[in-house]
């Protein structure tokens, strides 16, 4: 079969962030058959999973007073606080049981330290500390990237963002993500992503 020269990024395809989770993607589940299917045509493929301790700082539980979905500023910058997820260990933070793990060869963690989100598969939301996978791609010779998954205005924005300004060739499915659209973060997400020179497909 003929593999494309790009790495296929699936982001963050967890429990969590589908119908049932805590903080579910309205019909996150429905882009894993696609995914699925697309993986052989890809050199590779990286799953990300979004991986945080139980009291990390970007779940609303730990700013008492502070509701889920509201903005609060950390030293980093702006920081939306987020229902508890992904909480590593627990079922939660699992892959979707429909998808594929065997297609993979780096299942990639993030957002584990305690005191800093990390939207981006590549780095960690202060845009300095690095999660080692832009060395892993270029090691192995790849230039460009196709990111899938969860969600579009947020993992899939941030990690596609970091990799144009990394200058890999990006492009993303939008069709195999789902956004969480919080206060018009889709819409500006778009255009951010078309700014940056990211490739919108279906
Ligand atoms: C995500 C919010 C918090 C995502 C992760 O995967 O898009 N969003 N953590
Ligand atoms: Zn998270």
């Amino acid at each position: 079969m003929h593999k494309t020269h790009a790495a296929l990024i699936v982001i963050d395809i967890q429990n969590d962030f589908c119908p049932g989770g805590s903080l579910a993607v309205a019909q996150g589940d429905q882009i894993i058959a696609r995914v699925n299917a697309m993986m052989p045509e890809f050199g590779t493929v990286v799953l990300t999973q979004d991986w945080h301790p139980a009291e990390h700082s970007s779940f609303a539980s730990q700013h008492p007073g502070s509701a889920p979905f509201s903005q609060i500023e950390m030293p980093y910058g702006s920081q939306t606080l987020w229902p508890d997820h992904c909480v590593k260990g627990t079922p939660g933070a699992e892959f979707h049981a429909s998808l594929r793990l065997d297609a993979a060869d780096l299942i990639l963690r993030k957002g584990f330290r305690p005191h800093v989100d990390s939207y981006s598969a590549f780095f960690e939301n202060d845009h300095r500390t690095s999660t080692g996978l832009a060395g892993y791609l270029t090691a192995r010779g790849f230039t460009a990237v196709t990111l899938v998954g969860l969600a579009t205005d947020y993992c899939v924005a941030y990690s596609a963002l970091d990799a144009a300004r990394l200058g890999f060739e990006t492009k993303i499915l939008v069709g195999a993500t789902r956004p969480i659209d919080l206060d018009g973060s889709l819409g500006a997400a778009l255009l951010q992503l078309k700014t940056a020179g990211v490739t919108l497909a279906d």
